[in-house]
């Protein structure tokens, strides 16, 4: 597929863009490619500025769980704006997008928006910190937590993908107060309570997709409840990616178990720029103007933003068997995905969540980071070069999620698979 006018735009971006991109990982760099720049999204295309169109498992990373330009969520969007943009004061739509968090969420009875993923894991952190009146919390090696000084510590996503999993440019100082532990492996984490006794909190990714997805056991949420318990110290769910894509419920109503804070982002903002963080009533009324514990946003619940969340949030509530269908759907893609590759001799492992999916090109089952780096990335970078070669968009690194929407039907999974098989056949042994 010829595409000239996205490397012409890619050359201009990058005169007056550092890297020509705004998020690192959106440069293709780590496939050895450029990327396509996107004119629009239809259904579930993506068609790029040459003309070409792309079945889509991106997904914008996630929030577009209806696809591109869903109806319901675009007509809530003009109505929204055609009142105005932004008023720096409260509205109803956000008691209402708060409601339906609350209610869906057991861990949320009072919810907080934001702007940003990033902004709402920073906001929670600093939460926990005043709650607990402790410095110190633990993270997980490969987890992403969003670009915040004290969480951009072997952190996954773009970090992982150029291998600077920590950032010059973040003070020891910040990081000091970050313990790494390894997912999966609860030593790991009793040995951080065992080195500090100043744990304000740790936070997880409940289904990692930063590393790729990779889903923490059952049992290891179970003993990191207990584990905070005993010591005093918050379960923050990080559920940006996860939140209404695995289940209504998030992670946490898959898993049984119940954080004391989550952070949000991505589905509820049906695309537009949203965050939230929100948890039990007596943590969430310490937050400024109630206490002492300072956060705000100009642009923080913002109208419009609020009406694409709502929407995109009811539209699931109206219709909780897509995730089943969904993840059938994910399900049948991996399993062929895995069939094809075993037929050319490739090893792949292959996860599902609900409507996520990942896989890596490893023979080691991918349980934590370092399983996920085992992964041949060389083999990854063909693999995803041959597929949009095909007119299909998966995310250019091996350490990232990729997404089913409504609007991918059964014979674009099938169209899909196919065009795995041949794209194996030609770089296996390459
Ligand atoms: N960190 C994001 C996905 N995990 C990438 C966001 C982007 O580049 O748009």
């Amino acid at each position: 597929m010829p595409t000239i006018a996205s490397q012409e735009a890619f050359e201009a971006a990058k005169m007056v863009i550092p890297g020509g991109v705004d998020s690192p990982v959106r440069a293709f760099k780590s496939v050895g490619t450029t990327p396509l720049f996107i004119q629009k999204g239809e259904g579930a295309y993506l068609v790029d500025v040459d003309g070409n169109r792309y079945v889509d498992y991106v997904q914008s990373w996630g929030p577009l769980i209806f696809g591109h330009a869903d109806e319901t969520i675009e007509k809530s969007v003009i109505e929204a704006v055609k009142k105005g943009l932004s008023f720096g004061a409260p509205t109803l739509a956000e008691t209402a997008l708060a409601t339906e968090i609350v209610t869906l969420l057991d861990a949320v009875e009072k919810v907080r928006f934001v702007s940003s993923g990033t902004e709402a894991v920073m906001s929670a952190i600093r939460l926990a910190r005043g709650y607990t009146g402790r410095d110190d919390i633990i993270k997980f090696k490969g987890c992403y937590h969003g670009h915040s000084d004290s969480l951009l510590v072997q952190a996954g996503s773009g970090a992982a993908t150029f291998g600077h999993p920590s950032s010059p440019g973040v003070p020891a100082d910040l990081t000091k107060h970050t313990l790494l532990a390894t997912y999966n492996d609860i030593a790991s984490v009793e040995a951080c309570f065992a080195q500090s006794s100043n744990i304000a909190a740790i936070i997880i990714e409940p289904i990692a997709g930063n590393m790729g997805l990779v889903p923490a056991d059952k049992e290891f949420l179970v003993a990191l409840r207990s584990l905070c318990d005993k010591h005093g110290a918050l379960l923050i769910f990080d559920e940006v990616m996860s939140g209404f894509r695995a289940d209504l419920r998030g992670a946490q109503g898959l898993v049984g178990t119940v954080p004391d804070l989550v952070t949000l982002g991505k589905v509820i903002g049906g695309g537009m720029p949203v965050g939230a963080f929100g948890g039990k009533k007596a943590i969430m009324d310490m937050l400024s103007p109630d206490g002492a514990v300072y956060q705000a946003g100009t642009l923080s619940g913002n109208p419009v933003a609020m009406a694409a969340g709502l929407a995109s949030v009811q539209k699931l509530k109206q219709n909780g068997q897509i995730y089943a269908v969904l993840q059938a759907r994910a399900t049948r893609l991996m399993e062929g995905f895995k069939a094809a590759a075993t037929q050319h001799g490739i090893a792949l492992q292959i996860d599902v969540r609900g409507s996520m999916f990942g896989f890596f090109f490893t023979d080691k089952k991918v349980r934590n980071f370092d399983d996920a780096l085992t992964s041949d990335t060389a083999l990854f970078a063909k693999f995803h070069t041959g597929m949009l070669a095909k007119g299909f968009y998966f995310a250019c690194s091996q350490f990232e999620t990729g997404f089913i929407s409504t609007a991918i039907t059964d014979s674009m999974i099938e169209d899909t698979i196919a065009a795995a098989q041949s794209v194996f056949a030609t770089i296996k042994g390459a």
